[in-house]
């Protein structure tokens, strides 16, 4: 018989890493790919969970709150396409308004409506994007800063995600932000290939578990 695999001790902490299903006519989405390929892995001491999200506004974020209570993770990164960037994106902020150019996958199209009724106008990330930024380019991957999440569904879950952590008790210590990820080769151009997405994701968690604060670097380095 073979033996059991000794289970993960309960206590070890985890990343959350969420993905979206493919939308927009699109046969796969490589947010959910990438997330996916690091189900599992262990970074700096951390076990990696990935969820897959829908691309659809509300029940993205329904999914979302029940992977924070059941894994109550210490970091959060929610991952989600933007065909046509040619860098990995580091979203620095996350505004309060879902205003869809094309349909969610439940066929729904809000305009000009908040997230969060009465919430704060934006949230920033509480990721160390600049490090990040750096670690990445080191490890020779095209990251970026990025200043607008746009106001889709990824924009409503980024938002969705940092207001929980600012306002429940139990998600104080948990830190989050948002990645946005070129197209794959197969879906057009620009794009990376799915290993580098992967290796860039997890560079970014692997830097932002070792950054509790985020680097100050001079104006225009490395832009
Ligand atoms: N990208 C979309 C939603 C799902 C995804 O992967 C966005 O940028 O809003």
């Amino acid at each position: 018989m073979v033996p059991a695999r000794p289970a993960a001790p309960l206590h070890q902490p985890r990343v959350l890493l969420t993905g979206f299903d493919p939308f927009g006519g699109e046969a796969l989405n490589p947010s959910w790919l990438a997330v996916q390929a690091l189900q599992g892995r262990q970074v700096g001491g951390h076990r990696l969970v990935a969820v897959q999200l829908p691309t659809v506004f509300g029940a993205s974020l329904r999914v979302l709150r029940a992977a924070l209570r059941q894994h109550r993770p210490a970091l959060v990164i929610c991952v989600g396409q933007a065909g046509g960037r040619a860098a990995l994106s580091l979203e620095r902020v996350a505004i309060n308004v879902d205003d869809a150019r094309i349909p969610d996958n439940a066929a729904a199209q809000p305009v000009d409506t908040p997230v969060v009724a009465n919430g704060p106008a934006a949230y920033f990330s509480t990721l160390p994007i600049k490090a990040m930024r750096l670690a990445l380019q080191r490890d020779g991957l095209n990251a970026e800063v990025s200043q607008t999440a746009g106001t889709f569904v990824c924009n409503h879950v980024f938002y969705g995600l940092m207001h929980e952590l600012a306002t429940r008790r139990g998600l104080r210590h948990t830190r989050g932000g948002f990645i946005h990820v070129p197209w794959l080769p197969e879906q057009g151009s620009p794009s990376m290939a799915l290993d580098d997405l992967v290796r860039g994701l997890r560079g970014a968690v692997r830097c932002a578990l070792a950054t509790p604060i985020d680097v100050v670097q001079a104006a225009g380095a490395l832009d």
